[in-house]
């Protein structure tokens, strides 16, 4: 998969490109990366990306001219890849739409700053509009990390071998399962006997009743929108007699 940002400040990435999971998949080619600076498509001599918005007020707004030229050269470099335009107004940002992303050939990611970019370049050289959430950042260069962060830990290599992609919080509608490591007593607070046991059938119970309880208690909204098995079904209702129990 290959990503190109453009940005007025291409500098911002170097440290996201240099670490971690983004890192290794550049080394093993999984993904290919770069920054280009939208200034650089700037015809004046003083390479002026920003003006004063038509109509008056305050702030100001990505001429059109140095975002068309940077998008432009970017799509003939990558012709298979969809632009994206960072911006509040976009559809927000969840694991679905990672996961179709993650399918591209190549995305090339537009990141605005002061009150955002020309309406003229959203209408005729973007593919999709996204919003990392209902918020204002200063500009879309963050947005941008978060969505190549998401997509390419979903790339199929990226991860190790294990299944760590799909067992995510979101992959399957539930929030993970509680996780504990050594030591076994830490401050005087053990860890689930189960864990320890080396049952594998009893663990996996444990894990999907940790993910329920969980879900329930922390994200009930995301229980509204999920389909349940008979075995999902049969844990809740094993809690929801306890609670009433209790009440
Ligand atoms: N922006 N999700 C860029 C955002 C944003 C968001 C505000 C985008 C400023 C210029 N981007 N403009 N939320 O707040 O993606």
């Amino acid at each position: 998969m290959k990503f190109v940002v453009l940005t007025i400040f291409p500098e911002m990435f170097d440290p996201f490109w240099a670490h971690g999971i983004i890192r290794k998949a550049i080394e093993d080619q999984r993904i290919l990366t770069s920054a280009v600076n939208i200034r650089d498509y700037a015809a004046d001599r003083h390479q002026v990306t920003d003006d004063r918005p038509y109509g008056g007020g305050s702030g100001m707004v990505m001429k059109p001219e140095p975002l068309a030229g940077a998008i432009r050269d970017a799509v003939q470099r990558a012709p298979q890849a969809k632009t994206v335009l960072l911006s509040p107004q976009g559809r927000v940002f969840n694991q679905a739409m990672a996961q179709e992303l993650a399918a591209l050939e190549g995305l090339i990611l537009v990141c605005g700053r002061y009150e955002g970019v020309d309406e003229r370049i959203a209408d005729d050289l973007v593919d999709y509009e996204i919003s990392i959430g209902d918020f204002v950042l200063t500009g879309g260069e963050l947005a941008a990390m978060i969505l190549v962060d998401a997509v390419t830990r979903l790339i199929p290599g990226v991860l190790g071998g294990d299944k760590a992609a799909e067992t995510d919080s979101f992959a399957d509608g539930l929030l993970e399962h509680a996780h504990y490591t050594r030591p076994r007593d830490f401050e005087g607070r053990g860890v689930p006997e189960v864990l320890l046991s080396g049952h594998h059938r009893e663990i996996e119970n444990w894990r999907l009743e940790s993910s329920l309880m969980r879900t329930l208690l922390k994200r009930s909204d995301l229980l509204d929108k999920k389909a349940l098995n008979r075995q999902e079904v049969e844990i809740l209702n094993k809690w929801y007699r306890v609670i009433k129990n209790l009440i």
